[in-house]
């Protein structure tokens, strides 16, 4: 403040000398009203109300001066009005400035000033984008594609892959979980990046969005069940090799679960039908890595043949609709039904 102050009382000790023609003065002191103003535009409020209470007066000081003087007149009248109506003019709303259309204009009290708009640079009279695709070619991430926009830039994830807002990062959406494929209800759905696969299921053909169920020729006594196979219970109750040579002679073998979904199909199949209400427990084979219930069988510990067992103990499985349908081992001279299937 005290800089202003100084400053302008000194500009009007020039002014009131008579040194200079007054038509000079007054044009030097304008135009140091004017870099004045513009030096503090920026500047805070405290600032601006007091120079404008200072042009108030300077204003009003020059007038008495030309009233007293009577001398050239009418052409400081002019700069004066010319001053008053550069301080009320707002250049920016009466779009009388020559900032780039890319720029924000902020009228200031005797002119204007230009901005860049956010995200370009420039002085304000020309604005330039910065190409940020082409800056940070990893900007967006991967499984994206970065559009450059005008101050800008968007990341648009590829294909298959959605925003992630926990990671902000583009990832593949698991069309199989979140139910957004189009595989046909008798097909599996598997997630792959970027896509997935359908896959018809067992006993079904077609190409996974459109399957239909194969023809099963089972041979009596065996029934076709969709998506688990020919399928039949022996009426006896024998030891597991005896109940494994019923299965033979009726043409199949003990059944074999190809992996953990084919058991779980059985074990649905099962609760959904009252049929091993009455049996629970039948000798099954068993594959070497299949999965049950999320255990992994041991065949060395559980099943030690496929399907023949050799040890002390064989396979069963317990089919009560009410516990969970898991493969254990009993001694094999235990007299169960068995579990027989016909390879179709
Ligand atoms: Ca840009
Ligand atoms: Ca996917």
């Amino acid at each position: 403040m005290g800089y202003v102050t100084s400053l302008c009382v000194g500009l009007l000790c020039l002014f009131a000398r008579g040194s200079k023609s007054q038509e000079s003065e007054l044009s030097e002191i304008l135009s140091l009203i004017q870099a004045l103003t513009d030096q503090y535009t920026s500047e805070r409020t405290e600032v601006f109300s007091k120079l404008e209470e200072m042009k108030t007066e300077l204003i009003q000081d020059v007038r008495e001066m030309i009233d007293g003087n009577k001398v050239q007149a009418t052409s400081v009248r002019h700069d004066l009005a010319n001053l008053q109506q550069l301080l009320e003019t707002d250049e920016c709303a009466q779009m009388s400035h020559n900032c780039s259309a890319d720029a924000i204009c902020i009228d200031t009290r005797v002119s204007f000033r230009c901005k860049c708009k956010p995200g370009l640079t420039g002085d304000g009279y020309s604005c330039t984008d910065t190409d940020e695709c082409a800056a940070n070619e990893t900007i967006c991430g991967p499984n994206s594609v970065c559009q450059n926009t005008l101050g800008s830039h968007t990341c648009e994830c590829d294909e298959g892959y959605a925003m992630k807002e926990s990671s902000g990062t583009c990832e593949d959406i698991d069309e199989c979980r979140e139910g957004k494929n189009n595989c046909s209800t008798y097909a599996i759905c598997e997630n792959l990046p970027g896509g997935y696969n359908c896959t018809c299921s067992i006993h079904h053909e077609g190409d996974g969005f459109s399957c239909k169920g194969i023809e099963m020729n089972c041979t009596e006594p065996f029934k076709a069940v969709r998506g688990i196979g020919c399928i039949h219970i022996t009426e006896e109750s024998e030891e597991f090799d005896q109940g494994r040579e019923s299965c033979k002679a009726l043409g199949g073998d003990l059944f074999v679960a190809d992996n953990k979904d084919h058991y779980l199909r059985l074990a649905q199949h099962f609760r959904s039908t009252d049929q091993v209400s009455d049996v629970k427990y039948m000798w099954v084979g068993v594959k070497e890595g299949v999965w049950l219930s999320g255990r992994e069988v041991d065949p060395a510990e559980e099943a030690p043949e496929n399907p023949s067992m050799t040890s002390e103990k064989c396979s069963y499985t317990d089919g009560d609709p009410g516990e969970d349908f898991l493969l254990w081992t009993d001694p094999c001279y235990y007299e169960w039904r068995s579990l027989c299937q016909q390879e179709i």
